[in-house]
């Protein structure tokens, strides 16, 4: 079939609206049709040419919600008709991760996933007759697109979709890291460096936790507003500091932050984050995603004397198990997806969504079809 898809042809490049070619759905998996998707700066990252497993030419979106119309043979958990969220974490209940308890990361799909493959190592997509890729299993800026079953989250389909697709990554990711990755208890002190989707998002998680001092951090301080209106009791901006971040924010509590989140994808501020937890107990969770061939490092020493870093993936949410009681908690008011749609556009003003977010200027753009 034919859809309208933003297409990345080439990194850097601007993306091309153009009609692609679909196939339909084989063993396992099933045709979408995407009705509203995000822009996450992942896709970004990924258009910019920084992502190790970026290929192109590839239809890039992950943060979507949509419509079930085809499912392809042996698909038994959707029907034509259910509104779904794809998930780039699938979860098949069946591998070792799945069945750890310990991780969301499931690996059923993930190799191909990675190589912009569906599981059966080729490719739903083509433009005049050449391949196009798939990405994060997702694609969701195609109006149609095809994910594997174990890929989608059956959600209530009177939610909002303009509003649930953010749980599709942005919004599920700062507020999971929170909950299931730092386990934020109340009382305790949380720090957010970057004031995006992903770090509201985890401003809004911990204050549900019942964080204390909850501490924001931007060089963009027209972010700082919508971080108060979440639950930041603090907002700080580096750039009106002389000395490192850390160096503040241990001046401010004594002996650091209890969780720290870095939510941008800079190493630098990865090392801040670090160094700015507490003493003896503080950890450190990286959620942004850094460039190929970018490392991070600090001196053993403040991880010797009892910080710890970790890293969190989707917020650490199982999508099949999980997402669609948060699409309900959405539906209830629990969380409070509104604020972060600063933008609606159709597919066809696509590329000004990225230059929204590289102005500074949105938290989310939504693209409708
Ligand atoms: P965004 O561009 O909307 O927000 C980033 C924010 O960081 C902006 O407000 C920007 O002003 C701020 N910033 C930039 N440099 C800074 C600095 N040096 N100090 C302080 N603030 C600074 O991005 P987003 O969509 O919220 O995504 C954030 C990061 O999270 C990206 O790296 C993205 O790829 C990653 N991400 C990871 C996961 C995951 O599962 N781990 C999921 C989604 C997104
Ligand atoms: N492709 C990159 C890694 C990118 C990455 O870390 N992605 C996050 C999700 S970002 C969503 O906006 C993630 O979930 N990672 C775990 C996984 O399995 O991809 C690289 O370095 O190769
Ligand atoms: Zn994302």
């Amino acid at each position: 079939m034919k859809s309208r898809a933003a297409v990345a042809f080439e990194a850097g490049k601007p993306l091309e609206i153009v009609e692609i070619d679909v196939a339909p759905p084989r063993k396992g998996e099933v045709l979408i049709r995407v009705t509203h998707t995000g822009v996450c700066h992942t896709d970004a990252y990924t258009l910019a040419g920084s992502d190790p497993e970026g290929v192109f030419p590839v239809v890039l979106g992950h943060e979507g919600a949509g419509i079930v119309v085809e499912v392809g043979e042996g698909v038994t958990s959707v029907v034509p008709g259910d509104h779904v969220i794809p998930l780039y974490t699938a979860e098949c209940g069946k591998c070792d991760f799945c069945l750890s308890g310990k991780t969301n990361l499931c690996v059923a799909v993930r190799e191909t996933q990675g190589k912009g493959l569906m599981p059966d190592g080729t490719t739903r997509f083509s433009y005049n007759g050449q391949p196009l890729y798939h990405y994060m299993g997702c694609s969701t800026f195609s109006e149609y697109t095809v994910v594997a079953e174990v890929s989608l989250a059956k959600i209530n389909p009177e939610a909002n979709p303009e509003h649930v697709c953010l749980l599709g990554c942005g919004v599920t990711t700062g507020i999971g890291a929170v909950h299931n990755t730092a386990k934020v208890q109340p009382g305790d002190s949380v720090a957010v460096f970057g004031l995006g989707g992903i770090g509201l998002a985890a401003i809004q998680g911990a204050r549900q936790a019942k964080a204390g001092r909850i501490i924001a951090i931007d060089t963009n301080p027209s972010k700082f507003e919508l971080a108060r209106q979440f639950g930041a009791t603090e907002c700080i901006n580096p750039k009106d500091h002389d000395k490192p971040i850390q160096q503040v924010l241990i001046e401010m509590t004594g002996w650091g932050i209890d969780h720290t989140f870095e939510c941008i994808g800079n190493v630098q501020v990865m090392r801040a984050a670090l160094e700015s937890a507490h003493r003896g107990w503080g950890q450190s969770i990286v959620i942004g995603v850094a460039g190929a061939g970018e490392e991070i490092s600090t001196r053993p020493f403040q991880l010797v004397t009892g910080r710890v870093w970790k890293g969190s993936a989707f917020g650490g949410v199982k999508g099949r198990t999980q997402l669609p009681g948060m699409v309900e908690d959405a539906m209830r008011g629990d969380i409070d997806l509104a604020p972060f749609v600063t933008h609606t556009m159709g597919l066809e003003e696509i590329n000004e969504a990225f230059e929204l977010m590289h102005e500074g200027k949105s938290i989310r753009t939504v693209i409708h079809y």
